[in-house]
């Protein structure tokens, strides 16, 4: 897969590779227009799996974020979109997911080398992407109001109005998935926003957005600026002209966030991430847990906000599972995303490797055996990225910080449990109850501990499907609101009474007096 000119061994150039796609433009896009940083300011983008430079991405600053949200504001105030019919909105929705649908194979290797994942991954999120256009338009023309019942001589309508300007901060474990969930429903409702992504990974946020320049959106509608959290994530969220902040990220920003936001009584819709316990009962069909066990924590190399780090056995089933997986985890091929045969990539930055380091090292001091992996790889090619070997450790103590806190890496720790209550006590022991699995060949004892889990998606025989048709978001500290689903839509909505008097007559109140 390398080109001519790599020498032998030495991590190939992944943008000259076979395959690979041209660059978007490093460019604010601002009221229709792609510009630099206006003082000038760039900031380097390195794929994580060679440490090559992919991109020098403008480096906006909170004048830059400012001159966006003006723009937003000026498309929605005065701006045809919020006017536009559903059916036309819902045209260029489904327009923008034939053009996703046609680059998907450019869509993906931008994803892949900017995160690292490998591009069936990036192939599996670029398909979905499409499919929340689709459903988002199909919302878009079927969205209906209410008739209230109200005395005769007048009527009472329950209508949707958009809710305006919306800023969207996004994160860098799915760029283009988690910025679509938040795009496609604020142009169904008729909004207008500013996107900022992570610094880390602004490729294909970069690209969609031209793709809906080119799709034909009006100027101003969708404005996007790259930059640091700090700057330019804050300068949107303290910004009174922005109507909602819609957040995926992690709880320490997400909660900076909400209480910015809190000033101007901003709306704040978080998506937090989450940590997800993975129940099997002794019951359960083994090689099926296994199987979605590994899916659910070693998939983008655990950097997946529903991602199953936490496994939960039962005492009598552990010692047949746990055979399973490590046989399996030694297996798992790790390498760049864009060769056949990686199953697993790095993580996204050196920083966050030493903090997934940093977890694996906590567990250990909690108690926790460590089984399989814990280090780096010691292949060369791999010495430019940030590749951690898949691990398993055990024994972890239930009440400890590792128990509780996300780790967002390749890393699963194992629990057990004696009987149903208690698998329901551990697995409670988090307030960031985004998702949890549950494996067992007793469908009602699964459905009862399901509803029982605090946790906004539950899972039975299986782990990670989601659908544009089904909401998605957490209990507790791991967010507020929901994405995806009619729920989805309606976060980008505003509810509006319309009363309308058909019989007009005086006030009594204050009427003519006797
Ligand atoms: O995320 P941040 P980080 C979790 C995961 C990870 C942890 C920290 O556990 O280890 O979060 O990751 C922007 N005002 N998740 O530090 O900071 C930032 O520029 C406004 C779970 O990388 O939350 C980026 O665009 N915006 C998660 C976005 O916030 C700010 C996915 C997310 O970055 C800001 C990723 C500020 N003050 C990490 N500071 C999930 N829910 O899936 C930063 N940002």
């Amino acid at each position: 897969m390398t080109t001519d000119s790599t020498p032998a061994g030495a991590p190939p150039d992944p943008t000259r590779l076979p395959g690979a796609p041209t660059l978007p433009e490093a460019a604010l896009h601002v009221a229709g227009t792609r510009r630099p940083a206006a003082a000038g300011a760039t900031r380097p983008v390195v794929d994580p799996a060679t440490g090559h430079l992919l991109m020098e991405a403008p480096e906006a600053d909170a004048a830059d974020a400012r001159a966006a949200v003006a723009a937003a504001r000026a498309a929605f105030d005065d701006g045809p979109w919020p006017r536009t019919s559903v059916q036309d909105r819902a045209r260029l929705l489904e327009r923008v997911a034939d053009a996703i649908e046609r680059d998907r194979d450019a869509l993906a290797w931008l994803e892949t080398l900017d995160t690292g994942k490998t591009l069936g991954e990036s192939r599996d999120d670029m398909e979905q992407i499409a499919q929340v256009f689709r459903y988002y338009a199909a919302e878009a023309r079927t969205m209906r109001g209410e008739v209230n019942p109200v005395p005769s001589g007048a009527v009472s309508l329950t209508v949707h109005q958009p809710v305006g300007v919306v800023a969207m901060i996004t994160p860098w474990n799915y760029p283009l998935l988690q910025a679509s969930w938040k795009i496609a429903p604020a142009l169904a409702a008729g909004c207008t926003f500013v996107l900022k992504p992570s610094e880390l990974t602004p490729l294909t946020t970069l690209r969609i957005v031209e793709m809906l320049e080119e799709a034909g959106l009006p100027d101003g509608v969708a404005n996007l600026v790259t930059g640091a959290g700090g700057t330019v994530g804050a300068a949107l969220t303290e910004d009174p002209r922005v109507d909602l902040v819609s957040f995926t990220g992690g709880i320490v920003t997400g909660r900076a966030i909400a209480a910015t936001a809190a000033r101007n009584v901003t709306r704040v819709a978080l998506e937090l991430g989450g940590k997800n316990p993975n129940v099997v009962l002794e019951d359960a069909d083994l090689d099926l847990a296994a199987d979605h066990a590994l899916n659910a924590v070693f998939f983008h190399a655990g950097q997946v906000c529903s991602a199953g780090s936490r496994l939960l056995v039962h005492e009598a089933a552990h010692d047949a599972l746990l055979e399973r997986l490590l046989e399996r985890t030694r297996r798992i091929r790790l390498g760049f995303g864009w060769e056949d045969g990686t199953q697993m990539g790095p993580v996204i930055s050196p920083e966050h490797l030493a903090k997934v380091e940093g977890y694996v090292a906590l567990a250990q001091e909690e108690g926790a055996t460590l089984r399989v992996g814990g280090g780096r790889p010691t292949d060369p090619r791999f010495a430019g990225g940030t590749f951690l070997e898949p691990t398993v450790l055990t024994g972890l103590p239930h009440e400890g910080r590792v128990a509780s806190e996300e780790i967002f890496g390749p890393v699963l720790t194992v629990e057990t449990f004696r009987d149903d209550d208690e698998a329901h006590a551990f697995a409670s022991s988090t307030r960031s109850g985004l998702a949890a699995g549950v494996f067992s060949r007793d469908a009602a004892r699964a459905m009862r501990l399901a509803k029982r889990l605090r946790f906004g998606t539950v899972w039975i025989n299986d782990f990670h499907p989601y659908y544009p048709e089904a909401p998605w978001g957490g209990f507790g500290e791991s967010g507020i609101g929901r994405e995806l689903g009619r729920e989805g839509l309606a976060e980008y909505q505003e509810t509006q009474h319309l009363y309308w008097n058909l019989e007009p007559a005086g006030a009594d109140w204050f009427g003519p007096q006797d």
